[in-house]
């Protein structure tokens, strides 16, 4: 059986990072990826209109000063595509692939306590052992396909966003239906419109949503940008969002109504999550929060045409926010298009798909293609979906069935030398993902560079600093807006799982500090020997 220091699995912006500090320090390291690239999130979501939500110019890897310099992105916000070939680029120059092996699922690895090292094995039937097992699996890689009555039944072609054909799909003259309207609906609809015959969206829950400005590249702020980019790049990493925005510096409750008017005329004009990060009590204050959500339909109010479609799409069932942010691109407008038809799914629910398309309480609608935009089993699906074996033969994806616990989101008592880039219990997803995975990824390198001066061969979070920081991360989530909603945060998309708000929500600035000192103190809370 092959020996390895680490085994990595993914090939993202994470494994590829773990990747390049772990060999750039002599270790030997076998990566596993399922897919057939480098690319993570974005070798899947080739869906039409995939498109970042954060800019283009401080979504990339921070340790690459001179590429910052000579990569040119052409749009503030990059479309699929250009990150996938900036990931490629960075794989090709760091020779990267070469430690990969993909088309190649781990499905399962357990933790010999005799040697301190895990066994791993992929869907292929390889073995291999190694010292440390990183998980880079990304938070958002696990389709949901919708358990819906008669799904296999449909004649006509069905599609998962999240696993889009890379050779695309040709919607022309197609009668499409459209099921899910988060992020990924949002920004495939207005694509899927300009191509389809008739497009029917088939809406449960109608999504809070901003406007995108997504434009070419400024030549002018790009220069300015790049003239700064260190700066820049301090500035996120010391950032509670991981990204160059002002934050918390406006109290919406302090404002009177024109004052706020003024303010959100303001924030929606420069769109994205700039409408989210200046507020201080956005997310703690239900009236605040509630005169947001007013200017936010009002906003789409005057986008719709008809107001009965206008009324529908606005979200009114969960705070702003607090389910994730859309960033749109003539959404709004999309349904102005006379073949465009919006199925409020709360007044006539999905009772079965048919052969001939999707029968719904009211009516079956004939479609040729079904999409479902129905979104992932967040940020612990790609996790308990292997069968990872602790010291005590126990499952992870048992220990986590009341939701997912452990110590700084890196590390899972009884799980020794396991380390989880972006895990459940850290930042993430409330970041800006490459800040976040970079600070993950530098804090496990340096932890097993430490291990490795000292000789020791073992690492485990302990009970005690484990249920410590799930309570920590429970209560600072509990004392925000965000578990009122039903997302994909809490894991309420997915039937039968634990519902807990799993993200850390106090900011990247505050959790780098908490990890650094945890590391400065000889790395408290876990066990080393
Ligand atoms: P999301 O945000 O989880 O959205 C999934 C959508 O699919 C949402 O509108 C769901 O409605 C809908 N859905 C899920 N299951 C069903 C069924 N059974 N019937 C009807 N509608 C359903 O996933 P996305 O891919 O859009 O975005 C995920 C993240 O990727 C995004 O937040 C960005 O961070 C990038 P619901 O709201 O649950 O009622």
């Amino acid at each position: 059986m092959n020996k390895y220091d680490a085994v990595i699995v993914g090939a993202g912006f994470s494994g590829l990072y773990m990747m390049h500090r772990l060999r750039e320090r002599g270790l030997s390291v076998q990566g596993f990826e399922a897919g057939s690239d480098v690319g993570g999130t974005w070798y899947w979501n080739r869906y039409p209109g995939a498109r970042c939500d954060s800019e283009s110019l401080s979504y990339s890897y921070s340790f690459l000063p001179e590429l910052d310099q000579a990569w040119h992105w052409p749009e503030r916000y990059s479309e699929q595509p250009e990150i996938l070939k900036y990931i490629n680029h960075v794989a090709t120059t760091l020779a990267l692939r070469e430690h990969f092996e993909f088309n190649t699922r781990v499905s399962s690895a357990s933790f010999e306590t005799t040697t301190n090292t895990w066994c791993v094995g992929t869907e292929h039937g390889e073995q291999l052992t190694a010292r440390f097992l990183i998980m880079a699996t990304g938070c958002l890689s696990m389709p949901n396909w919708p358990k819906i009555a008669g799904i296999d039944d449909f004649r006509g072609e069905r599609f998962h966003t999240g696993l889009w054909p890379h050779d695309g799909v040709d919607l022309r003259g197609k009668r499409v239906a459209v099921i899910g309207t988060g992020s990924t609906g949002i920004q495939s609809i207005p694509r899927i419109a300009s191509q389809a015959e008739e497009l029917f969206v088939f809406q449960r829950t109608a999504n809070h949503c901003v406007p995108a400005h997504n434009s070419p590249m400024d030549a002018e702020a790009e220069q300015a940008y790049k003239s700064r980019y260190a700066e820049m790049r301090e500035a996120a990493r010391r950032s509670m969002s991981g990204d160059v925005v002002r934050e918390a510096y406006i109290n919406i409750m302090d404002l009177g109504d024109a004052e706020l008017h003024e303010e959100l005329d303001r924030t929606w004009a420069l769109g994205g999550f700039y409408t989210q990060y200046p507020y201080t009590d956005l997310l703690t204050s239900h009236e605040a929060n509630e005169r947001v959500a007013e200017y936010s339909c009002n906003h789409i109010r005057s986008r719709v045409r008809d107001p009965r479609v206008a009324e529908l799409l606005c979200a009114k069932d969960h705070p702003f926010a607090t389910k994730r942010l859309c960033a749109d691109s003539f959404y709004f407008e999309t349904f102005n298009e006379s073949h465009v038809h919006l199925i409020d799914l709360k007044a006539t629910p999905i009772h079965a798909i048919e052969a001939a398309g999707v029968r719904t309480s009211e009516r079956l609608h004939e479609v040729d293609v079904i999409v479902f935009a129905t979104g992932f089993d967040a940020m612990t699906g790609a996790l308990t979906r292997v069968d990872l074996q602790g010291t005590q033969g126990q499952m992870l994806r048992e220990v986590w069935q009341q939701g997912p616990v452990n110590y700084l989101g890196l590390g899972v008592a009884g799980f020794p030398n396991l380390f989880t880039v972006t895990g459940p219990g850290s930042p993430s997803v409330l970041t800006t993902m490459v800040s976040s995975i970079e600070q993950h990824v530098e804090w496990i390198d340096e932890c097993m560079d430490w291990m490795g001066n000292r000789g020791a061969t073992r690492i485990e979070a302990t009970p005690d600093a484990q249920t410590k920081w799930v309570d920590y991360v429970n209560q600072s989530g509990n004392a925000t807006l965000f578990p009122e909603a039903n997302s994909w945060y809490v894991g309420a998309n997915i039937p039968g799982k634990a519902r807990v708000f799993m993200p850390y929500v106090n900011g990247l600035n505050i959790y780098r500090d908490q990890c650094d000192a945890v590391a400065d103190e000889g790395y408290t809370g876990f066990e080393i020997s």
